[in-house]
């Protein structure tokens, strides 16, 4: 019978003594993201040479899209006839749809196309993968009977592409485009220009072609790193307004809206290097060849309104969608202070400062694109210095841009660093490919809750959805990339379609171990952590203990080694937590029961037991929620963070706070040394403190002053013989990021690591 077809778009629990279509049990099915409401049925339909389509004419691009998929994925033609219908419901909402598959027919109702549309990608996904990429041989195709009614939570359901840091080719981004009507996403924010390089046609200004879509060479290695070094390779290219046109038209077909970006006043360099004239000082200045935030920006005079005026006649030609994003974020003020210009204007228009003055100009481009009737979309820096009054602001420093946004009235996507920047790690592993930093774990995309908790019933309809951004700093290549989007966009697409308690992590970890072949059909490079492990630790009436999880079921066991071995099939099984009381190296993976078969990558945790272990510590100040690590019990649990991702367990960040740390020993001890260590990553604006302070019980606080020329500043006290029952140790932020430097103007965060005492 027809079982192989069906394996892998069901779990099946299969009496396999007898093949009839009754005895196939389904217990659940395969999609992502999950839909609302799922009834299966036990028999199936049958699509096959006589099998027949029609369509109401308002649903003619889905039902194409369909034939399409069948056609040049299957050896099968469609016919004209009633087995497959596509039916208008005007009673649906927009984008929701009801799929019907029974014995006999196939039902897709929607009232739009893009609702028609979104049930022809769920009925995708009840079909073998081989029609992904035409291997499927057979002459029929099995679907199993269902009752499918879906909508999604969010309106905006987005994707960002940064091309400027690297550019990718007109034909991946049909295949980036591709992968995002597949899950339902609706939105591609395209970043087109940037320091690094401009990226769009704009036939008016030859320079931006000749001069700004090319830099002389780019950074090699982490901006981090000490020394800068160059690869000597002049980069660069861009997208023809031909091209922009064809992937325009190539998304509109598959309901996805392409937003284009025009950074401005900050991230201009390019085009300042084309056109010094757009700039303050009229010095001459290179396309960027490194990362980071540069001072040159435009001048608010009439040859820079003037020229983003026509650019952005341009661009409005390219782009039909509402929103035109007109970046708005990380602009230095250094030249508008030095600028006799931009003096002159603040004090002409009555404006408080410079940030009035970013206010000034984004509100004069706002009427532009308004006047256009089009809306613009900006980073959260927009709201500094008042918000330019329809703007949309994308939250992207945490969530209190999106909260104030709100509040006043504003509609806001949420893009949280925390959860929604896919150029931050994926894993802990030392050999993930080098990243820009941060830690973003797939299970903590699937966290996400687009809603922040300060809002109010009535502000919540503000929110319209969230989006997930890849910068390409460091991800030179379309491979790379699909790296870093994949899984966490299908992770993303769950947060902004699915109804939240829909959704289930394991479930959906089930669902993506499934949908990996279609992945593979794909040919696309994702990663894949599912069989790592994660640690925890917990104390317990003054012991810590050592956890370990992975992503298991009943035929996935954990097997371990202590002593720093590599564990194998004959290793001991993990069964139960295990008592801190000596320092070990913990290596474990997962295995399948019963099996040589190893599936994942080995476990490596360093133990280092000292004294503190086991005490209670107490800090007055809660750490930032997306940076809160194992909580405070964390820095005393013998296990330090790692030393290149400051999100990961064991480090604690706190924003612009100085805080005061208490560990209590319980009992008087012996005290010889205490050390801890910082994170320096001022890119990511982690500046380690320039002062600390330590006491013993109830005596005087002793002094310490901190370099902070390392990514990762050491501390350490060593005192002879103290005799103590508490230690306390002051932490002082470093305050507010200095001029000149990535996110000057903000609070510094402070980022702390394991306090170490023996
Ligand atoms: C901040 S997010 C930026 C980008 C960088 C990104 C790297 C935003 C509005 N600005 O210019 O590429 O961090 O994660």
């Amino acid at each position: 019978m027809h079982i192989k077809k069906l394996i892998g778009l069901f779990i099946l629990s299969l009496a396999l003594v007898n093949c009839k279509e009754e005895s196939i049990q389904i217990t659940q099915t395969q999609i992502i993201p999950i839909p609302n409401s799922i009834e299966l049925s036990d028999s199936f339909f049958t699509i096959d040479e006589n099998t027949g389509v029609t369509y109401d004419d308002n649903l003619k691009v889905s039902a194409q899209f369909l034939k399409n998929f069948i056609e040049t994925g299957s050896q099968i033609t469609l016919k004209q006839g009633n087995a497959i219908q596509f039916l208008i419901d005007e009673t649906l909402e927009p984008e929701a749809y009801k799929l019907t598959v029974s014995k006999k027919e196939i039902k897709i109702e929607a009232s739009t196309d893009q609702g028609a549309f979104y049930a022809v990608q769920t009925l995708r996904q009840l079909m073998p993968v081989g029609l992904e990429n035409g291997a499927f041989s057979e002459n029929e195709i099995l679907i199993q009977a269902v009752v499918i009614n879906d909508k999604p939570q969010f309106s905006y359901r987005g994707m960002h592409l940064d091309v400027a840091r690297h550019m990718f080719s007109v034909e991946f981004i049909k295949k980036y485009i591709d992968a995002l009507a597949m899950l339902k996403l609706n939105t591609f924010h395209w970043h087109l220009t940037d320091d690094q390089g401009w990226r769009i046609e704009i036939k008016k200004y030859t320079k931006l072609q000749e001069v700004a879509a090319y830099r002389d060479e780019t950074l090699v290695g982490h901006y981090s790193d000490r020394l800068h070094q160059f690869d000597g390779k002049r980069y660069g290219g861009y997208y023809t307004q031909e091209e922009v046109k064809d992937i325009v038209q190539y998304a509109k077909e598959r309901f996805v809206t392409v937003i284009p970006e025009i950074e401005m006043p900050g991230h201009a360099q390019a085009a300042i290097a084309a056109y010094p004239e757009l700039g303050c000082s009229d010095q001459p200045v290179e396309v960027a060849k490194k990362w980071g935030v540069f001072e040159e920006i435009y001048c608010p005079n009439q040859k820079t309104f003037a020229f983003l005026e026509d650019v952005l006649d341009e661009v409005l030609e390219l782009f039909p969608s509402k929103y035109i994003h007109i970046g708005g974020d990380e602009a230095p003020k250094t030249r508008w202070k030095n600028c006799e210009h931009c003096q002159a204007l603040i004090k002409e228009e009555g404006l408080k400062d410079e940030h009035h003055l970013q206010s000034y100009f984004i509100t004069k481009m706002e009427k532009y694109l308004n006047s256009k009737g089009r809306q613009i979309i900006g980073w959260d820096e927009i709201l500094e210095g008042g918000l330019a009054p329809n703007a949309t602001v994308m939250s992207w420093r945490g969530t209190s841009g999106a909260v104030e946004a709100a509040k006043s009235g504003h509609n806001v996507i949420m893009t949280p660093t925390s959860h929604c920047y896919f150029d931050y790690y994926q894993s802990e592993n030392d050999d993930e490919p080098l990243a820009i930093g941060g830690f973003l774990p797939l299970e903590k995309v699937y966290g996400f809750n687009p809603i922040p908790e300060e809002l109010t019933e009535n502000e919540r309809q503000y929110v319209l959805g969230a989006q997930g951004n890849i910068w390409t700093e460091y991800i030179p290549t379309e491979k790379h990339l699909e790296y870093m989007a994949f899984p966490r966009m299908l992770a993303l697409s769950e947060v902004v379609w699915s109804q939240p308690e829909r959704k289930n992590y394991k479930d959906f970890v089930s669902r993506l171990e499934n949908f990996h072949q279609r992945l593979d059909a794909l040919k696309m490079n994702y990663a894949n952590h599912l069989y790592d492990i994660e640690y925890e630790t917990e104390r317990i009436n003054d012991e810590v203990y050592f956890k370990l999880d992975s992503n298991l079921s009943e035929d996935k066991i954990i097997r371990l080694e202590l002593n720093g071995s590599e564990p194998d099939y004959e290793s001991r099984v993990y069964t139960e937590p295990i008592l801190i009381d000596k320092s070990m190296e913990v290596k474990a993976a997962v295995y399948k029961f019963n099996s040589k078969e190893k599936l994942g990558r080995t476990f490596t945790q360093n133990i280092n037991y000292h004294k503190a272990v086991g005490a209670k510590i107490t800090i007055n100040k809660q750490p930032y929620k997306a940076y809160s690590g194992s909580g405070a019990q964390g820095l005393i649990n013998g296990i330090s963070g790692s030393d290149s991702r400051y999100g990961d367990k064991e480090w604690l960040g706190f924003w612009g706070e100085d805080i005061l740390i208490e560990i209590d020993f319980r009992e008087e001890l012996e005290i010889n040394s205490i050390k801890t260590r910082f994170y320096n990553s001022n890119g990511q604006w982690i500046y380690a403190p320039e002062k600390i302070l330590v006491a013993f019980d109830n005596n005087q606080y002793q002094e310490f002053n901190l370099a902070n020329d390392e990514l990762l500043i050491n501390f350490e006290f060593n005192v002879a013989n103290q005799r103590a029952k508490k230690v306390y140790i002051k932490v002082q932020n470093y305050g507010t990021i200095p001029e000149g430097k990535q996110g000057a103007g903000n609070k510094a965060w402070t980022f702390i690591d394991e306090i170490i005492i023996n």
